[in-house]
């Protein structure tokens, strides 16, 4: 009997929006899964189990789903009509991925594995970090899929870094590590501004690759559907998304608050436009520092974000 990669959420076990928990991946049957991947790799021992590390469970309780009948069933303007859009569509949390004090590799290499188990049964992935070391085993799993896939990242910082204090597998390496998987086709960029862990050597390195890098205050002066016509491609996509890519106005709660941000009607233009090119096969949301939010405005807004992605992507076909 295999040991189960996933355990029951926290926080009273309370699933997002109270969809069945399932830690049962092999015999998975859903259109998606939910799934948290709290831990990436440290710079520090201090910084193992950082404030992001306790965001799955928070975004499970967000405000917006203290009445989760209403959040499930009554009319979503953002969607047109209800979440589900009256359809048979199965939602799975899958809780968060082990970790393993004696092994702190263990976790990245379950999250890696989990990954696989969802996407090769054709479920969309939802993952909740975490820092933004967390997409690097789901952009390894990817490779389950065979297909070339189209990066899109919302950020504000480049995430391009080969290695930082000596570990190539923590936040400011995701992309960089992308870039070096051959499945993953294309990069494109969005929200980059201020400064971050980027140096001249690392913007060279990413314009080198041929990412397309598009600064916030371009996507500003542009509108994002011009950005949306510049993703190459029919997808398949992979959206990853480091909270402090938005304006920190709506997600505050973030390690590195950086001013001229995506509003809200940005980001849920692009989730709406990427889904409506092709298929995304997976997504995550990582970077919120729950201790950072102000009234729970950060988490409204990833509630916000995830049934978005979720009702676009059924209305785009992509669950039929
Ligand atoms: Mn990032």
């Amino acid at each position: 009997m295999p040991k189960n990669l996933t355990a029951r959420p926290g926080n009273q076990g309370r699933t997002f929006l109270n969809f069945p928990f399932t830690s049962e991946l092999d015999e998975l049957e859903a259109d998606f899964a939910i799934l948290g991947i709290p831990f990436g790799m440290p710079y520090e021992p201090s910084s193992m189990a950082n404030d992001q590390s306790t965001a799955p469970d928070i975004i499970r309780n967000a405000p917006t789903t203290a009445d989760i009948d209403y959040t499930k069933n009554h009319f979503d303007w953002d969607l047109g009509g209800p979440l589900l859009a009256g359809k048979d569509i199965r939602i799975a949390d899958c809780g968060n991925v082990n970790a393993d004090a004696a092994d702190h590799k263990a976790h990245y290499r379950d999250a890696e594995l989990a990954a696989q188990k969802i996407l090769s049964s054709g479920t969309i992935l939802i993952s909740l970090g975490g820092d933004h070391g967390v997409p690097i085993p789901v952009l390894r799993a990817l490779e389950v899929l065979g297909e070339s896939i189209t990066l899109v990242h919302v950020d504000a910082h480049l995430d391009w870094r080969h290695e930082v204090n000596g570990e190539t597998l923590g936040y400011s390496s995701p992309i960089r590590r992308a870039s070096e998987m051959p499945w993953i086709k294309h990069i494109v960029q969005i929200g980059l501004r201020g400064i971050g862990s980027a140096r001249e050597a690392e913007v060279e390195a990413a314009l080198a690759y041929g990412a397309d890098l598009i600064s916030a205050y371009e996507l500003h002066d542009i509108g994002m559907q011009a950005v949306l016509d510049r993703i190459p491609g029919q997808g398949p996509f992979y959206l990853t998304i480091d909270a402090d890519g938005l304006d920190p106005t709506i997600m505050p709660a973030v390690m590195a608050q950086t001013p001229g941000g995506l509003n809200w009607v940005q980001t849920r233009k692009l989730i709406h436009g990427l889904v409506n090119k092709g298929r995304v096969v997976g997504m995550d949301l990582v970077e919120i520092a729950p201790k950072k939010d102000i009234g729970g405005i950060t988490a409204i807004h990833a509630e916000r974000l995830i049934c978005n992605f979720i009702g676009a992507s059924i209305r785009a076909g992509h669950c039929d």
